[in-house]
């Protein structure tokens, strides 16, 4: 039996057996991410709109469309280091993100979950204003169950110290992706421990040049590679995982 299958405009699929089908639709999802990320890696603003769109209204998995802009943004940030591309292209980067996460949100944001299973506190340290990660963070641990304090980008260690003390998270998350970041990260984990808090409260990083070696020089309890990876650190350290 041949089965042609118009999935929507410029792709049709012709299959001579019904069990292709979920191969067929796995390759279709892996040519619109690819599609999305040479949108995105070309800055056409609107195509990367429309492009998340319909892989969202496809039933692609939310996260994918995120993968996929974070593999775009890795090769723009590749080009301004070699210096193939300029501040306005780093900034319309940044801003096509931010309205591709505004989309995937509400299609994660049914997942909700009601109660709370523990308290963070999130910030970007001083000298760094880069957010976009650090809110995808928020967003998935929000989703996971957490009450999530945001103290915004270019926070000063003090501000850490007085938000623990008021809001008493069972975990601190400092994001940073400049080098410059680790110094900040360093200070607020020793600045936690002279205000004796230290002992009661886990820190963990994140962030674009963030690994085990800065995460040594911190002092901090973990890094983590990505939003999923902070998830799961929070959930087993307040004992929910
Ligand atoms: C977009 C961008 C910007 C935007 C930021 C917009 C915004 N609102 O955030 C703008 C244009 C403002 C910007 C400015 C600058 N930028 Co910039 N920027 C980038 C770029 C291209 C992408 C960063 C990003 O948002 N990625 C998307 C996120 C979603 O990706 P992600 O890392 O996978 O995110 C995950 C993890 O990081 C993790 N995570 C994040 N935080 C945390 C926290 C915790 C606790 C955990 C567990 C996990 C975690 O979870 C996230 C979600 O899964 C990077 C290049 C790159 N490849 O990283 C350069 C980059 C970070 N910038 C760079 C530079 C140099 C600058 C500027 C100094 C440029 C200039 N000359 O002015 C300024 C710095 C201003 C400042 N004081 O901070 C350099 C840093 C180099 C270095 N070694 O320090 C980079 C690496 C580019 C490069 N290759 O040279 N930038």
């Amino acid at each position: 039996m041949v089965q042609a299958l118009s999935m929507d405009e410029g792709l049709t699929i012709t299959s001579e057996r019904v069990d292709d089908i979920p191969l067929l639709l796995a390759q279709k999802e892996e040519l619109m991410s690819q599609e999305l990320i040479d949108a995105f890696t070309d800055m056409r603003e609107q195509d990367v709109l429309k492009i998340t769109d319909q892989m969202l209204d496809s039933g692609t998995d939310p996260l994918e469309a995120l993968e996929a802009c974070r593999k775009a943004m890795e090769v723009i940030g590749q080009r301004f280091e070699d210096g193939d591309c300029f501040l306005p292209e780093l900034i319309l980067a940044g801003e096509m993100l931010r309205q591709v996460s505004d989309k995937v949100k509400p299609r994660l944001q049914q997942e909700v979950k009601t109660k709370k299973i523990g308290k963070v506190i999130m910030g970007t340290v001083e000298g760094d204003i880069h957010d976009i990660g650090k809110d995808i963070v928020i967003f998935m641990l929000d989703v996971n169950g957490f009450e999530v304090m945001d103290l915004g980008v270019n926070v000063p260690v003090a501000r850490f110290i007085e938000a623990a003390k008021e809001f008493e998270p069972q975990v601190i998350g400092l994001s940073g992706f400049l080098t410059l970041a680790f110094d900040p990260m360093k200070a607020t984990v020793e600045a936690l421990k002279e205000a004796g808090l230290r002992d009661s409260i886990k820190v963990m990083i994140g962030g674009g040049q963030i690994d085990d070696q800065v995460r040594k020089y911190t002092g901090a309890d973990a890094y983590g590679r990505d939003a999923v990876a902070a998830v799961t650190l929070a959930k087993q350290w307040v004992g929910e995982e």
